[in-house]
């Protein structure tokens, strides 16, 4: 671990342009990257924050085809989408940029001609898996068969989304391409391959120096070092990418894995040149700490095949940390963009207009940080009321509203001190401290619950103090209370600026302290001046303003499970096809069945049982009793009187202690409801049907 680092180089995954983002995406890289590097900027480290969208690799080849697009049409598209949304959340990268730039062609060509050049590579010829409909070899995502760990159907052909276990396409079991579905064929090709295997001493040196990393980043590393490193092929048999930088090499782009985290370097650079830095002290220099944030798919991404590149390179730093977080879930289930079971950025702001800071509290405060966790709307809610309304921004809010009362919103002087007013001082100097202990260890949700200490300190101190009574018999000592509880206000709005700046910045202005220039040197408070007691000094103008925080009502919460479960329905209906036909009956056979017509004398619920409802019928000739499982889509009263269409000769059946003399037809519709299938006039009871 690096001591004392000059600058720090803080990336979060370049994620692929193929969709816009969801809240899995957020709470797993890009708020905790954000939320580390605002907090570096507070404490005035030199900080590159850098992040983009990668545009290369199989998956954005396959949405263009799904789209019917180019896939230079699907990269523009979602890019856009893609940086918008994080704006509007407040992730503050320096650079936000994308894979497709001639800078990151060129610095990825570079680096591939560096290794190459020093015989680094070696150059296999292998049978490869060709779809000969398509004329296309299939790597990774384009082709896909059951996977040899765990049987899962359907892996991909560079990883098994199941088990996580990373395959090749040679390993899986009755591969099919993803292009035409036909069983591909292998076929000889050359490609460049990193020799991890020979690597594996250094990775492990690497790896084992850092036993402060994660444990749930370790473990993933040390499995695949126990497994024992492959060679991995570098370049790939495909048309879209970063093209080989090596003559005979036509029709063969670099991996996507190999340029992608290359990205951050090109990424820097273009960020250097605007800003007239040297991107290569953000590289380089062995006093730079570089860290990536990601999510834990890409574990070894970041933690070995990156590193083993860097390395074989020779002149670039290794990641100091890599803190990947496991995945968020959603209400129970897997978030799964192509089921649409994903709370999208973009829709959470149109409902949800100036409440981003409300997303990101409730996703820091839920952070997967070390095994999966889950999002559910009414947590979210309790989150806000409980939480945001109920103690900081009550806490503020009072503290705002009596200084206004009292003092015309100026800030009192502080008399003479009571003990009370030392220990919550002293208290409110060492809370920065614990937020910043566990910023400094990615132990987010612990920064966030220390942050909120603070409010709940000031409200108690209210609570403790009273002075809302003591104004009628000391306002002296009031002008001390106020004066302290503005101060803590104070430190709250520095701490919260680097989990919940939208509201740090209202804090600010309230505060007077958006153009902050005690020490003459920042234009807003740093982190050094949290805990400070006289942060505000009397006389300062503390403005009332809007409410930080809003309580989230029931219906809201309801209107957002139920577009969930909408999604879900539609995805179901959409998956849902026709049922193939049964095998051929003779004739003979279907006069077997007596199927009649009766009319619904007496319906009620089967007592214990969702599902039932038991019927009297007129049949015609003595009455019956047939049981049906409808009963979650029609009540009793509305099936008496109604004719019915059912099987007359079909054995009893019993169930939940009640006989069943037959069966009534019902079609199934597409989303799962039934329909009575009845005679189109009236008809005698007894009726047969044929
Ligand atoms: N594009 C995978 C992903 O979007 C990949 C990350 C690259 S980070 C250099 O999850
Ligand atoms: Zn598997």
């Amino acid at each position: 671990m690096i001591k004392n680092p000059k600058r720090y180089t803080v990336t979060a995954a370049l994620i692929y342009a193929n969709g816009p983002i969801h809240i899995g995406h957020l709470a797993g890289c890009y708020l905790p990257a954000d939320v580390y590097v605002r907090y570096l900027r507070a404490k005035g480290k030199d900080v590159a924050f850098i992040s983009g969208t990668d545009e290369h690799g199989v998956p954005i080849t396959i949405k263009a085809k799904k789209e019917g697009i180019t896939p230079q049409a699907v990269v523009d598209k979602y890019y856009g989408i893609i940086k918008q949304s994080f704006e509007e959340f407040g992730i503050s990268f320096d650079k936000y940029s994308r894979t497709s730039n001639k800078v990151h062609h060129e610095t990825s060509q570079e680096f591939f001609t560096n290794l190459n050049d020093k015989g680094y590579f070696d150059e296999v010829v292998t049978e490869q898996y060709f779809d000969e409909e398509a004329n296309q070899f299939l790597a990774d995502r384009y082709i896909v068969g059951e996977c040899p760990v765990c049987q899962n159907p359907n892996a991909y052909g560079d990883q098994c989304e199941s088990c996580g276990s990373s395959l090749s396409p040679t390993e899986l079991v009755n591969p099919r391409s993803t292009l035409s579905g036909a069983k591909p064929v292998l076929k000889e090709t050359k490609n460049w391959y990193l020799p991890l295997d020979r690597l594996q001493p250094k990775i492990e040196e690497y790896v084992n120096s850092h036993p402060e990393w994660k444990s749930n980043v370790s473990g993933q590393c040390q499995s695949w070092l126990k497994q024992g490193l492959q060679p991995r092929a570098m370049t790939r048999d495909l048309d879209w990418g970063v093209k080989v930088p090596v003559e005979g090499a036509d029709g063969k782009v670099l991996y996507v894995w190999f340029d992608a985290p290359i990205g951050y370097i090109s990424m820097t650079k273009e960020w250097a040149a605007e800003n007239g830095k040297n991107w290569e002290d953000y590289w380089k220099k062995e006093d730079t700490k570089l860290v990536h944030f990601i999510g834990k798919d890409n574990i070894v991404f970041h933690c070995i095949i990156f590193p083993a590149m860097l390395m074989s390179h020779g002149e670039y730093v290794l990641a100091d940390n890599v803190p990947a977080n496991e995945f968020m879930n959603l209400e129970g289930d897997k978030i799964s963009t192509s089921r649409n079971w994903a709370v999208w950025l973009h829709e959470y702001l149109q409902e949800f207009p100036d409440k981003q800071d409300v997303l990101r509290y409730a996703l820091l405060a839920n952070a997967p940080e070390n095994k999966d966790n889950d999002f559910t709307w009414k947590d979210f809610q309790t989150k806000n009321n409980s939480e945001l309304v109920g103690i900081f921004g009550n806490f503020v809010n009072r503290t705002v509203v009596l200084t206004q009362k009292y003092y015309d919103g100026l800030v009192p002087e502080r008399g003479e001190l009571h003990d009370i007013d030392k220990e919550t001082l002293a208290t409110l100097a060492d809370l920065p401290c614990k937020v910043s202990d566990a910023l400094k260890n990615y132990k987010f949700r612990d920064a966030l619950a220390a942050m909120m200490e603070i409010a709940r300190l000031g409200n108690k101190y209210l609570a403790d103090t009273e002075p809302w009574k003591v104004i009628k018999v000391d306002e002296e000592r009031v002008k001390t209370i106020m004066n302290i509880a503005t101060q803590i206000t104070g430190t709250l709005s520095i701490v919260c600026e680097s989990f919940i700046p939208f509201t740090a910045a209202k804090l600010y202005e309230q505060l007077s302290l958006e153009n902050w220039n005690l020490k003459g040197e920042t234009a807003h408070p740093e982190w050094r001046d949290a805990g400070n007691a006289d942060l505000i000094p009397a006389g300062t103008v503390v403005k009332t303003g809007n409410l930080l925080f809003e309580k989230i009502e029931d219906s809201t919460i309801e209107q957002q499970v139920n577009k969930l479960q909408e999604a879900k329905r539609m995805n179901e209906l959409e998956g849902k096809a026709i049922e193939p036909l049964k095998d051929t009956i003779q004739f003979d056979d279907f006069m077997k069945l007596d199927i009649r017509i009766g009319t619904i004398l007496e319906a009620e619920a089967v007592k214990k049982s969702k599902k039932l409802l038991k019927f009297l019928i007129e049949d015609g000739m003595e009455k019956r009793t047939i049981l049906s499982g409808i009963a979650e889509y029609f009540t009793p009263e509305e099936m008496i009187g109604k004719q019915v269409t059912f099987i007359a000769n079909l054995a009893p059946r019993k169930m939940m202690g009640v006989e069943s003399e037959g069966m009534i037809l019902m079609a199934e519709d597409k989303d799962g409801s039934l329909a009575l299938l009845k005679p189109h006039k009236d008809v005698w009871n007894g009726a047969s049907v044929s």
